[in-house]
């Protein structure tokens, strides 16, 4: 019989598909309204130490590909935000909660991770990979070494599983391979392109913030690419992450090696039914080839 659920770094995750960091993960009733969409799990907005405001406006751009952003990591700060989550877990107690955390060195990495631990959330989930915010995020995991040291010392001061989000780096392989050396549970690749809109009648810049994160169906390929490369170079699972829009690319990145999948994007394009949406877009087309569960797709592109 078909069914749709898959095992990363110790979760199981019924369906795999994830809400990936940044999208609704802020508030508890943003959190639960988005399970009751269809996902089988969660990433929280990333969090840091203190709370922070973002980046000016225009924080966000729709493309005719996808969506730009500039949001700048505003959160409530990990004490206020541990809050929501005590919230969420009176509501939920069966899909695992991944909190997203953001810092600018690794020993904040670790004291974070370890205060976000007491919250009750079942992984961490690095984010080594946004790609507007200096001194964090891409800043710091572009560089294989510095991901590494941040990831041992995350691994080092919890007790859960530790998955790593990279950026869409060329050589993501060796960033990988570098987080996996350190401890990593699993891999999530890839956080938003590096990318800028500019506005002809002002002549300006759009965002406030001149660059952002680009998302959406136009950066599958490079999220492809991504998965396809790690995958080949590291054992450790892989959570595939970009342009996700429909069961056939969820797939794609199936096959290239992701063992799960984030969704984010897809919930502007499709509505909050976006996950349910995809989940049986993707048995449709498994049913058709005759594959009963995705385990026997995955990485199978490499064959
Ligand atoms: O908050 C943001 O602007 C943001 C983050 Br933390 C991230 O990881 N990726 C992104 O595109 N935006």
């Amino acid at each position: 019989m078909l069914t749709l659920h898959s095992k990363v770094a110790g979760l199981h995750f019924e369906p795999p598909l994830i809400l990936a960091s940044g999208i609704l993960g802020q508030t508890s009733s943003s959190m639960f309204i988005s399970l009751k969409g269809g996902f089988g799990g969660i990433v929280t907005k990333s969090t840091g130490l203190e709370p922070r405001e973002g980046h000016q406006n225009p924080t966000m751009l729709e493309l005719d590909t996808g969506l730009i952003n500039a949001m700048g990591l505003p959160n409530q700060g990990v004490d206020i935000f541990k809050e929501e989550l005590k919230e969420l877990f009176q509501m939920v107690d069966d899909v695992p909660i991944i909190g997203s955390i953001f810092a600018s060195d690794e020993e904040q990495f670790a004291q974070l991770a370890a205060s976000m631990e007491e919250s009750g959330v079942h992984a961490i989930e690095l984010n080594l990979s946004c790609p507007h915010a200096k001194g964090y995020g891409a800043a710091l995991g572009n560089d294989p070494e510095m991901a590494g040291t941040i990831v041992l010392n995350v691994s080092e001061s919890v007790n859960l599983p530790v998955l790593a989000k990279l950026p869409p780096a060329d050589n993501i392989a060796e960033i990988a391979l570098a987080v996996q050396g350190a401890g990593a549970d699993g891999i999530v690749a890839v956080n938003t392109l590096k990318a800028m809109a500019i506005d002809v009648e002002t002549r300006k810049p759009f965002l406030g913030n001149k660059v952002g994160g680009y998302s959406g169906p136009g950066i599958k390929p490079v999220g492809l690419r991504c998965v396809y490369e790690t995958y080949s170079e590291v054992d450790i699972p892989i959570i595939g992450c970009g342009g996700i829009n429909t069961g056939r690319d969820a797939l794609e990145y199936v096959l290239a090696g992701a063992s799960a999948l984030e969704i984010g994007s897809a919930i502007y394009y499709r509505g909050k039914k976006a996950p349910s949406k995809i989940s049986n877009e993707m048995m449709e087309i498994m049913a058709q080839e005759g594959i009963d569960t995705l385990e026997e797709l995955i990485g199978v592109a490499h064959d």
